[in-house]
């Protein structure tokens, strides 16, 4: 095990750094590996996690230096570890938000995808290079960026190399916010903090129920809706945060 993923806990929340900058936080099979045990062994009282990268780079994708010599059942093995790594982060115990700068490209794209929530400051970019290196995406993400931006603007980047800047990149589906440069980990932490206020159960059904949801026909998915809130709104928190607000105790929401 190496030491190119670094962990700290401020309260509840972790901030979870890939820790590889010669490199351009390139994922090696044992970074993606160093990702899957963090999120899975996380402290109990982590709420929110915050995600991001060292150096002037998110994350460079792939290491390609460890792409050669693999045949065709070793390289499908290979995907699938990164699956069940990047599952660990989309499905893991809680709501992880990825603070984008520089390159996040290939794999480095694949796992922001899997985070809940993206943040990028003006520096980001976003591209798939895979399309020119004879490749294909295999961390998930010809299952998770077109729901971000779509099949089409995904095989427009694959076909011809489109690289994406900050500013369209947040247009098109990529980061839910954008921010001055060298400002995407504070903003995270501060969205985290937001976040780890929330009810347990109510970030779970986000992370866990929400996604399903979507992939359901709509009979179902009213169905697993109503499930869902029924289980949340029977919790005492739930119960507590609707008497407070009756009680004039809780705050309204602002206009935004
Ligand atoms: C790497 C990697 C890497 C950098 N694997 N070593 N990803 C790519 O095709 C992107 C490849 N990388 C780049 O295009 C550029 O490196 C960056 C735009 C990200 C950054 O540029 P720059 O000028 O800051 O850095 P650099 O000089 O290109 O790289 C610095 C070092 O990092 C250099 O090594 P050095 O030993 O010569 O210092 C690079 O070789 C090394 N490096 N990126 C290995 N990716 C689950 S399937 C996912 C499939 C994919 O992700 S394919 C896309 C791979």
């Amino acid at each position: 095990m190496t030491q190119d993923l670094l962990i700290e806990i401020r309260g509840p929340i972790a901030i979870i750094r890939l820790s590889r900058p010669a490199k351009r936080n390139a994922l090696s099979d044992s970074l993606v590996l160093e990702i899957r045990d963090a999120f899975q062994s996380l402290p109990d009282g982590v709420r929110a996690a915050v995600l991001d990268g060292e150096g002037d780079h998110f994350c460079a994708g792939l290491d390609l230096s460890e792409l050669k010599d693999r045949d065709a059942g070793a390289g499908m093995l290979h995907s699938r570890m990164w699956h069940a790594a990047l599952e660990e982060v989309q499905y893991g115990p809680v709501p992880v938000i990825a603070a984008l700068h520089g390159a996040v490209v290939g794999g480095g794209l694949e796992l922001a995808a899997c985070c809940h929530i993206r943040v990028a400051d003006e520096t980001a970019f976003y591209a798939l290079p895979e399309g020119s290196r004879g490749i294909f995406v295999g961390g998930g993400g010809a299952v998770r960026i077109p729901r971000l931006i779509g099949t089409a603007r995904m095989t427009d980047m694959m076909l011809t190399g489109r690289v994406y800047n900050a500013a369209d990149g947040e247009k098109a589906g990529f980061a839910q916010y954008l921010v001055p440069p060298g400002q995407a980990t504070t903003k995270a932490i501060e969205l985290a903090e937001r976040v780890a206020q929330n009810a347990p159960l109510t970030n779970y059904a986000l992370m866990h129920a929400l996604p399903r949801i979507a992939e359901q026909p709509a009979d179902q998915g009213f169905l697993t809706e109503a499930l869902m809130a029924a289980i949340a709104q029977s919790a005492p928190e739930a119960k507590e945060r609707v008497r407070a607000f009756l009680d004039g105790k809780a705050n309204k929401v602002q206009k935004g």
